[in-house]
């Protein structure tokens, strides 16, 4: 659960760094995980095999930078859907300490909106313009979701932190064309947002932010996971639409407890073993067993984007 003081913080600037919330063993496993959905990635954007010949399924999900038109070099920068490529990200999303930070900002009525992952890679890591999330489908809304980024590797001014103008989220719709008109690339007021591997950034989806070009040797990898208080969501969606976006959530759980169990038989890992899994509260009494078809399903059902 976040303190009184996190949960004011973030209330007040927008966003709020949340420590070392995830331990190095399951940041260590993200690591090797992204290490290798980027060596299998598909060549290019638009390609359908990686660079070991393999069919690579729904490639869709990676994107790509154009660095040099002329000679078609890319760089990837996103890959979407990571919850139905990756059960280790799947098990990461199931994490107590994530889902009570969520509860703690939310209440217990939460759903999942979208996640994906920021890869900013090491020299030519392409930036991300000043935005505010989402497409304001639902107008301007003090309340239009949260977003969680856990990073993988320390990330600085060098390797393109993420900058934020505290207190932005308060501002409404931006127009961040003039801004950028009148002030050019660095908007007054703006901050970067350092941190560690292992800390997690949590920033209110109103609030405008971007980042600059990894220009250093270092690897930026940043994997987000994103929330709506249900009640601005409910007359958005369809209700099924809604009930497989949190179906997830019951997925990531019970894929947690499970594989934490056999982590203790065969690694000797107590201590995930020992972890207190998250409670489902009203809909522990709804899991149910799905089909490795409804699963897929699940994981893939499109983002509740506002
Ligand atoms: O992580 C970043 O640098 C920015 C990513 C971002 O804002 C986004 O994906 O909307």
């Amino acid at each position: 659960m976040l303190t009184r003081a996190q949960t004011d913080c973030y209330q007040e600037n927008g966003f709020l760094v949340l420590k070392q919330l995830l331990p190095e063993t399951e940041i260590e496993m993200l690591r090797q995980e992204l290490n290798w959905m980027i060596n299998s990635a598909p060549i290019h954007l638009g390609a359908s095999e990686n660079r070991y010949n393999q069919v690579v399924e729904h490639p869709e999900d990676y994107a790509f930078t154009v660095l040099d038109p002329d000679s078609g070099h890319q760089v990837i920068n996103r890959i979407s859907n990571p919850l139905a490529r990756s059960e280790v990200i799947l098990r990461t999303y199931g994490h107590p300490k994530l889902l009570q930070a969520v509860t703690s900002l939310y209440g217990s009525d939460f759903v999942p909106f979208a996640e994906s992952i920021v890869i900013k890679m090491p020299e030519n890591g392409a930036p991300f313009e000043w935005h505010q999330d989402g497409n304001f489908k639902t107008g301007v809304q003090p309340v239009r979701g949260v977003n969680f980024g856990i990073y993988l590797y320390p990330s600085t001014q060098d390797n393109g932190c993420l900058h934020v103008i505290p207190k932005s989220h308060r501002w409404g719709q931006a127009n961040l064309k003039s801004m950028a008109e009148k002030h050019g690339p660095r908007l007054p007021d703006s901050i970067p947002v350092p941190v560690k591997a292992g800390d997690v950034i949590v920033h209110d989806r109103n609030l405008i932010h971007g980042s600059f070009t990894n220009t250093s040797p270092d690897l930026r990898i940043t994997v987000y996971f994103g929330y709506h208080r249900r009640d601005t969501v409910v007359d958005v969606f369809t209700p099924e639409h809604i009930r497989q976006r949190e179906q997830v959530i019951w997925l990531a759980v019970q894929h947690r407890a499970e594989s934490n169990l056999v982590t203790e038989e065969e690694d000797g890992l107590p201590m995930v073993a020992d972890e207190q899994p998250f409670s489902l509260g009203q809909f522990q009494s709804e899991m149910s067993h799905f089909s490795l078809e409804e699963k897929a399903k699940i994981l893939r059902a499109p983002p509740l984007a506002i």
